[in-house]
């Protein structure tokens, strides 16, 4: 029985082309500044995003933390979504290592923060109030079910924010989605952001690695604190090398991604009782069960059906699509959640 994981698109192996660039891959100790790979990486990586300057980090949860950490002073304030990566699953290090405050405002169902509720947000300066100093964004959004964020919008709650002398991050980890989603480049939904993070090892099937842009000060501080947190990697060549082909070929391809995203929401409609989200723009599918169905039990019971998915909760569920699972994976998932819920009715 082929197990078709649709936990999250980071369980995506690199590809044959991936695994013989990373063991051809000229590495030097880049400590030092000294691999080429790597060096090489973070040039197309700030290239891509239009921004001066990249650094390359283990992961999408190191990118944001010392984005925050070089953009913020202890007792600043950070305004971040309800539903935002940076606040549920970050382990709280902006506030554990950064001493920020994380005030969340709520979180639209579309990802977006109302640009209202982000003006009352912003401190004014008195000598009561914390300062707030950094805005941050989520493109596309996790908990919000791959909602994409367009350039209008971002323009707008960033111009906002600049307005008031904030800086603003995004939390690109699946950025290339939602440039795939709205046919722009990626650079052009972060040009309003001072910046972004994104990751290599989810949709772009890389095994490890995530990258920051930003202005070339900016990037000098984070790479100071990536040293900091203990990132600082020696012949890590060998995971750019990896990276560099993800840049290169794996963007295009995340369109079938949201595809079968689409289709297994159609699916999903179809089975009696489950409540499916109603738009799904890219590759992430929120969906309900039926109060009479247990999530614990389900879970259970359709992982030994060969069906991996993400509890959120409650009787709440993720799946993800991504480059391992076919469009005839997504028809015999949805064969056996059906199945499954037949048993368990
Ligand atoms: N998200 C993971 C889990 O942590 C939930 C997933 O499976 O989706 N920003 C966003 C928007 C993310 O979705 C993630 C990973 C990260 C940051 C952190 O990336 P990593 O896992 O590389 O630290």
């Amino acid at each position: 029985m082929k197990v078709i994981d649709l936990r999250s698109d980071t369980v995506t192996l690199p590809t044959d082309e991936m695994r013989r660039a990373m063991a051809e891959a000229e590495v030097g100790d880049d400590v030092y500044g000294e691999d080429p790979t790597v060096n090489a990486l973070e040039e197309l990586a700030a290239e891509m995003m239009q921004k001066e300057a990249a650094v390359f980090t283990v992961s999408g949860t190191m990118s944001n933390l010392i984005s925050v950490l070089a953009q913020t002073r202890r007792g600043d304030e950070i305004i971040v979504g309800s539903e935002a990566h940076v606040f549920w699953y970050e382990v709280g290090g902006a506030s554990a290592l950064g001493g920020v405050i994380v005030h969340t405002i709520p979180n639209t169902t579309d990802g977006r923060l109302e640009i209202e509720d982000l003006e009352k947000a912003i401190r004014s300066k008195n000598i009561h109030n914390p300062p707030s100093t950094l805005l941050c964004l989520e493109n596309t959004h996790n908990r919000c079910g791959g909602a994409v964020l367009d350039v209008k919008y971002i323009s707008a709650a960033a111009g906002l924010a600049h307005r008031h002398s904030l800086r603003v991050h995004i939390d690109g980890a699946r950025i290339f989605n939602a440039a795939v989603a709205l046919k722009v480049p990626a650079s052009e939904l972060v040009k309003d952001a001072d910046s972004v993070s994104f990751c290599l090892s989810k949709g772009l099937s890389a095994p490890v690695g995530s990258l920051v842009c930003g202005d070339r000060d900016f990037i000098d501080r984070a790479r100071k604190y990536r040293k900091m947190v203990g990132g600082g990697m020696r012949q890590a060549g060998v995971l750019a090398a990896a990276g560099l082909v993800a840049l290169r070929t794996m963007i295009d391809r995340l369109a079938e991604d949201h595809r079968n995203a689409r289709l297994l929401a159609e699916g999903l409609r179809l089975i009696p009782g489950l409540v499916v989200a109603d738009n799904v723009p890219t590759n992430i599918v929120l969906f309900s069960l039926p109060p009479a169905v247990s999530g614990d039990i389900f879970v259970k019971e359709i992982s030994s059906r060969g069906v991996k998915l993400s509890p959120r909760g409650g009787q709440q569920f993720r799946a993800v699509t991504h480059r391992m699972v076919t469009s005839d994976d997504i028809d015999e998932a949805l064969s056996r959640v059906d199945a499954c819920l037949r048993s368990l009715r």
